[in-house]
């Protein structure tokens, strides 16, 4: 069965997405797009020879439509999701699920309603070929058990719109959605702290911020968020347990030597190009899924609620001084693998 897609939302990410889907992924066609702005959506759709509809319901309910991506604006995707599961359709909803904990839970209670799961969240770290085996070692047991997690999350610059809380909202996000899978443990408390400000930041900005989690387990996660470091795209993390340590690669990269630049091995400049894989192999795991009928396996609309609580508690702390506060979540329901 080939799996048609409608996109609502042909920005940046949009744009990648249908590219993916037409041209990495097999099984899958995009057959309709819609976007706030329609001579946008026009462009995309004649790439692809989709269908371009008037706003996000028309395209949930269009007969065309089998699955639905949303990457429209965060603010936005509540509403999409509810459609599609309200169309009883699978829908990969980008980062964030919603922007409000309310919203997550809405979503969380309208899945369960529908009676299976419809809805994946975009956190392709789950799909990171490092990761994968970072999870493996720490499944396996080698290192014991762990005690704490060292990351860091670079990026050369970022817009002047980007503002402090983004920090937790969309940069952070990534690494508190991966930790909780690879360590099978779910975070109590996030703390903010703000070292010496860079200058080759927009003033408004709060750049570098240390962000430390502790887990229901008593694990320890500092997290460096540095998003003006000028060099490069630069993921790092380790964990470190009570027999030894596991390490994220680098992606693999050459290594030039010349008199000028001695030994050199280029830094990766955009997430785009170091998370290519893994987002390729998040829609192709999405696809086969929705194709055989099966349940997604992905981040789901539960891992979307857990990310946004944490990441609110995160940006409370920044806003309150450091002060650690508590990430307070529902109990997790037994229909997404909790006991309650
Ligand atoms: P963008 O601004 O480039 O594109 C968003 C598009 O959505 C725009 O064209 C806008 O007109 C359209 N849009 C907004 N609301 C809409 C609505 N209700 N209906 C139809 N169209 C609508 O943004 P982007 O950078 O592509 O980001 C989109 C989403 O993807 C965001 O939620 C962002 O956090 C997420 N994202 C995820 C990753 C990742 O690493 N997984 C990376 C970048 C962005
Ligand atoms: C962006 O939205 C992403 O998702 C990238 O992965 C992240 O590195 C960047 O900081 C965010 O702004």
């Amino acid at each position: 069965m080939t799996v048609r897609v409608g996109v609502i939302g042909t920005g940046m990410i949009g744009q990648d997405h249908i590219r993916r889907l037409t041209e990495v992924v097999t099984g899958a066609t995009v057959t309709a797009v819609t976007d706030l702005d329609a001579a946008r959506a026009a462009e995309v759709a004649a790439t692809v020879g989709a269908a371009v509809l008037p706003d996000g319901a028309e395209l949930v309910n269009s007969p065309d439509v089998d699955a639905v991506l949303v990457t429209s604006w965060g603010p936005t995707h509540a509403e999409h999701v509810l459609n599609a599961i309200a169309a009883g359709k699978p829908v990969f909803c980008e980062k964030p699920l919603a922007t409000t904990a309310e919203d997550c839970l809405r979503i969380v209670e309208a899945e369960r309603a529908h009676g299976s799961r419809l809805v994946q969240v975009g956190f392709m770290r789950r799909f990171d070929p490092g990761y994968r085996q970072m999870k493996e070692v720490l499944a396996a047991g080698t290192l014991g058990a762990p005690l704490m997690v060292h990351c860091a999350h670079r990026n050369p610059t970022v817009p002047d719109a980007y503002h402090s809380a983004m920090a937790a909202q969309d940069t952070a996000v990534h690494e508190i959605d991966v930790l909780r899978w690879l360590l099978d443990d779910e975070i109590v408390s996030a703390q903010v702290v703000t070292p010496r400000a860079t200058s080759k930041r927009f003033a408004h900005l709060k750049d570098p911020q240390i962000m430390i989690f502790e887990t229901v387990s008593g694990v320890r996660i500092d997290l460096e968020v540095f998003v003006n470091c000028q060099y490069g795209y630069d993921i790092q993390c380790e964990v470190v347990g009570e027999d030894g340590l596991v390490r994220l690669p680098d992606p693999a990269a050459v290594n030039v030597r010349t008199a000028a630049a001695g030994h050199a091995t280029a830094v990766m400049q955009d997430w785009k190009v170091r998370f290519a894989e893994a987002f390729d192999t998040e829609f192709r795991e999405w696809i086969a899924s929705v194709a055989t009928g099966a349940e997604p396996t992905g981040p789901s609309a539960w891992d979307g609620y857990a990310a946004t609580v944490i990441t609110d508690a995160a940006v409370h702390s920044l806003e309150s001084d450091g002060t650690v506060v508590s990430a307070d979540m529902k109990p997790r329901p037994a229909f997404y693998g909790g006991a309650a």
